[in-house]
């Protein structure tokens, strides 16, 4: 088509384009700030589990679609460089790589909050999203090394800016708006998702929603006969219990909330972890009660949340199966999945909190 005859159309969009667009430098850091904020929300947001926690997920789903326009205004400006094989250097390449993982950590998040629900194996769009971000990290600072240049004043005009950033994000607030009323619009499955994304599995008992462990948690299945839970640590007596000892009629209701985006309501069944404290009576100074697996996988809660939570042995009315956790897991309501302990085989009732859980949840399992 001739270009003149779209001129009209196109030029007060470029004219637009141009008056929102910071300088480059500004551009640069701009697109290192989202990613710091994206990674560090998008991790944080992990851990919460309240519907009190909505804005942390509307932010980081409106900072990703801002990092669009930027990360647009970025590719823009090098495109030459890129199709110029001349200029291919060695920090090229990792500027290529860069800019793969944010497109694709990009591409998937959008995706997903559109609603789809593409799974490769029992990994859902929101794995590989997070799989892209944590590649982007290492990348974009050895990107930066090499090419970070700090704005300097003359980019830096205060009401232009200011102006321009208040564009851009409210821009970006809008198009998520704009987003999920396409999704309602377009009918797409989110009727059932939870504001932290997560898709719904429905059904009741073992089958009803998938099996999700850490990479090397990959415990035998545990032989219920000669299984024995220990409660141990501050407390007036220890306590060792068999498996017809948990085997109890305390039930609950409760919604399991995995990281990776999925979820789903069942009933459980077992032992109530208050009547186990009561049993063996914690000491003065108590604080946290700390679940580990038979992998050494751990999680704490504090000790009054705890005494709400449930070490089940059933789900649905059925007897746990062995990649549930059986012969008994935790059930922690108001918690995220990874903290729902599988194949417990210790309770110890602690003084202090644990923060070595934070990495032995990721490595335990590996010799
Ligand atoms: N011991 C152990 N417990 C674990 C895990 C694990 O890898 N090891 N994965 C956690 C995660 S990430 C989730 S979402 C839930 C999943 O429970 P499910 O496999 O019964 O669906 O278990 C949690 N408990
Ligand atoms: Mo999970």
């Amino acid at each position: 088509m001739d270009r003149t005859r779209l001129d009209p159309l196109l030029s007060p969009l470029r004219r637009a384009w141009e008056a929102v667009q910071p300088p480059p430098r500004l551009v640069d850091w701009t697109l290192f700030a989202i990613v710091v904020f994206e990674t560090v929300s998008g991790l944080y947001s992990f851990t919460v589990a309240d519907h009190s926690g909505w804005w942390l997920f509307w932010a980081h789903r409106i900072a990703g679609l801002t990092f669009a326009v930027f990360l647009a205004f970025k590719l823009a400006r090098v495109r030459d460089r890129l199709t110029d094989p001349d200029r291919w250097l060695r920090s090229m390449a990792l500027s290529v790589l860069t800019a793969i993982a944010a497109i694709g950590a990009l591409a998937t998040g959008i995706v997903w909050v559109g609603g789809s629900d593409v799974r490769i194996s029992y990994w859902t769009l929101l794995s590989i999203h997070v799989a892209f971000g944590l590649l982007l990290v290492p990348l974009l600072i050895a990107h930066l090394t090499s090419r970070f240049r700090l704005p300097r004043p003359q980019d830096l005009d205060r009401r232009r800016t200011t102006l321009q950033y208040s564009a851009l994000f409210v821009g970006g607030a809008v198009a998520y708006r704009g987003q999920e009323f396409a999704n309602r619009l377009l009918g797409t499955p989110g009727e059932d998702r939870r504001f932290t994304g997560s898709q719904v599995r429905k059904g009741e008992g073992n089958d009803a929603f998938p099996l999700t462990s850490w990479v090397a948690d990959d415990p035998d299945p545990i032989d219920r006969d000669s299984w024995t839970l220990d409660v141990r640590g501050a407390v007036d007596s220890e306590l060792t219990l068999e498996y017809s000892d948990v085997d109890s009629d305390a039930e609950i209701e409760a919604l399991l909330d995995c990281t990776s985006g999925w979820y789903t309501v069942q009933d459980w069944r077992g032992i109530r972890v208050g009547d186990l404290l009561e049993e063996v009576g914690p000491a003065s100074g108590a604080e946290y009660v700390r679940f580990v697996s038979v992998t050494g996988y751990r999680w704490s809660l504090p000790i009054e949340e705890a005494r709400d939570a449930l070490l089940a042995t059933h789900v649905g009315g059925e007897r746990l199966s062995h990649g549930h956790g059986a012969p008994i897991r935790l059930v922690a309501p108001g918690r995220r999945g990874f903290q729902w302990v599988k194949w417990v085989v210790r309770v110890d009732v602690r003084k202090r909190s644990d923060p070595a859980q934070w990495l032995v949840t990721l490595i335990s399992g590996f010799d």
